[in-house]
């Protein structure tokens, strides 16, 4: 799905500000049409941002169900004649809108786009109203998945349920006849480079590609609605450099050009051989962190100025990468991914489907898949988010390998049934990609299932911690033995979770779990090991920073595993990995 952008056909008007904002616990907002008049009993709500930290008010903050947004924009007056569309970058988890009375569009998932053409229900120059109703239960047939009992949500995953309109709420315009879809597929053959391209459009014209360097000079031509562009002494995308190259999709009419559209294009490859991750033909080393997207105050409200601080931090601390755990993260993140070389594990928003880990940590007695849990239709709303992980995501160079899940149960008949057909369908929808599932200790080597399935074994470990906590000699050995037992596989290990609590200012002479050194101790002591083993290629903090999580005994104000603050100050760990990291370079 292609994203809003101005050009010299399109134009785009951002929504983002103050909407007017009601919470519907009695669930009676729909059966009253509260879409029809303005919001009862409204007050202002931020967008972007999740509702729950806004206002010092429980009810607000552990709210469950419906909660109603509104506001009136008037449509441009310059777009008669045009397609209007009305898009949402993200409503968690599920959400219906209408444009005055009309419903307009209805979305289920909480961290991909969808939009709604609303050329019929808008006249330019006027005002219209548009309310969106943001459902935020999780139920065994959403990702991720969760149980609402009495009004009260639980869900199996370790962040703190936040919801509403967290990213940018758009109405923009195109010509009707338009470019609707974009996919490119880049190349590298020594100094030669690539880019196979197919262009989607609605309604008729001719179709042209025209491909231009970073300067702006053309490099490559191309006719028609597929076609391959060629770049001689091309510029790659690499970790560290993202060089991009501006693609100019145009549709026309003899010549008049009816739209165009731009993409930023990186130039390079991405394969696994053997125990390998090879970028551009050259071994890969992942160095960095599993992130969420999670700040104080907005939640999980995308935020421009802590995307280009958390950038900041990641350049300072040496970090080449990082996974958008648990789900994918805002189009701006991988667009600045890709304008600074970084790179991206980009993961589905499917965590919390381990019932045997959900018995241990939360004491709850449910199968993980079943007809009464995870079944058939969750599956497909898995499926679901695959398909708009990918649709959104597949341009991005930044992206070298999607995550299909994090922690699932792995060792039943069960977990291959279900997920044997997302592997499938993951390759099919994008067979340039290597594909893999993070794996959860309680299956390790021998008895998980899944990383079998896919190309890359990424393994989330807690020696340390959750196992021999306080004993870092032993857990030295336990991860040795078992990161041993997974290089026999042959395929390139990432160790795409790792870490222990710190809080800030808990210092201590001796490894005491929750202080500053235990943290920096138990990194050290993994990269010890790391060290050993050649196929581990990629070696992935948890986490970026301290984060917000459901209330848990084993959780203070949250999750502190972060390697900074939530408010992004460095604990001791983040000099030991700034220094390690920028050798390894
Ligand atoms: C994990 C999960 C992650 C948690 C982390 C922890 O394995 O993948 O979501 O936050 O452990 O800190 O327990």
């Amino acid at each position: 799905m292609l994203r809003p952008q101005d050009g010299p056909t399109r134009e785009r008007k951002k929504l983002d500000g103050l909407w007017r904002f009601a919470l519907d616990p009695g669930g009676t907002g729909r059966g009253d049409g509260w879409w029809r008049e303005p919001l009862p009993d409204a007050r202002e709500v931020a967008v972007p941002a999740s509702y729950n930290d806004l206002f010092a008010d429980a009810a607000v903050r552990d709210h469950v169900g419906d909660a109603w947004y509104q506001t009136d924009v008037v449509v441009p007056r310059g777009w008669a004649g045009q397609r209007v569309v009305l898009r949402f970058d993200a409503a968690t988890h599920r959400a219906v809108v209408w444009v005055d009375d009309v419903e307009v569009a209805a979305h289920e998932g909480g961290y991909t786009p969808f939009e709604a053409d609303v050329t019929t229900h808008v006249r330019p120059g006027r005002q219209v109203r548009i309310t969106v109703v943001v459902d935020n239960r999780l139920t065994w047939q959403s990702i991720p998945p969760g149980v609402v009992t009495d009004g009260r949500q639980t869900y199996f995953h370790d962040f703190f349920n936040y919801a509403g309109l967290h990213r940018s709420v758009w109405l923009y315009s195109t010509p009707l006849a338009h470019i609707d879809d974009l996919t490119v597929v880049p190349g590298l053959e020594g100094t030669t480079g690539t880019v196979g391209y197919r262009i989607g459009t609605s309604g008729g014209g001719e179709v042209r590609a025209v491909l231009l360097d970073a300067g702006g000079t053309e490099v490559a031509r191309s006719d028609g609605a597929e076609g391959v562009l060629t770049v001689e002494e091309v510029h790659p995308w690499r970790p560290g450099e993202g060089y991009l190259y501006d693609l100019r999709a145009e549709l026309t009419d003899g010549n008049e050009v009816i739209d165009s559209y731009r993409l930023p294009v990186g130039i390079r490859t991405v394969e696994v051989r053997g125990a390998q991750f090879l970028i551009n033909g050259e071994p890969f080393r992942f160095t960095g962190f599993g992130k969420h997207e999670d700040i104080p105050v907005r939640g999980k409200g995308h935020d421009d100025a802590w995307l280009v601080h958390d950038g900041a931090l990641m350049e300072w601390i040496g970090a080449n990468s990082f996974r958008t755990a648990h789900y994918p993260h805002a189009e701006e993140v991988l667009d600045y991914a890709d304008r600074h070389g970084i790179v991206v594990i980009d993961e589905a928003a499917a965590v919390g489907q381990n019932m045997k880990l959900a018995a241990v940590v939360m004491g709850t007695q449910y199968e993980t898949f079943s007809p009464e849990t995870i079944d058939e239709r969750s599956r497909e709303a898995h499926a679901q988010a695959v398909r708009e992980l990918i649709a959104r995501d597949k341009n991005h160079p930044s992206v070298v390998l999607w995550s299909i899940a994090n922690e699932p149960e792995s060792d039943s008949d069960a977990a291959v049934d279900y997920f044997e057909p997302l592997f499938a369908l993951t390759r099919g929808l994008d067979p340039t990609r290597p594909v893999a599932s993070a794996n959860m200790m309680f299956a390790p080597h021998g008895r998980d299932r899944l990383q079998a399935l896919g190309d890359v074994v990424m393994l989330n470990r807690y020696y340390g911690w959750y196992a021999f906590p306080g004993d870092l000699d032993g857990a030295e050995r336990a991860l040795q033995a078992e990161l041993e037992a997974w290089a026999g596989e042959g395929k390139p290990i990432v160790v795409s979770e790792f870490g222990a609590d710190a809080m800030p200012g808990v210092r201590s002479v001796t490894p005491q779990p929750w202080s500053e050194e235990y943290q920096a101790e138990f990194l050290a002591m993994y990269h010890r090991v790391f060290d050993r083993i050649d196929a581990v290629v990629g070696e992935h903090v948890w986490s970026f920073a301290d984060f917000a999580t459901s209330a848990a005994i084993g959780r203070v104000d949250g999750n502190r595993k972060g390697v900074f603050t939530r408010d992004r100050r460095p604990k001791a760990a983040a000099f030991l990995l700034r220094s390690r990291w920028r050798k390894l370079g």
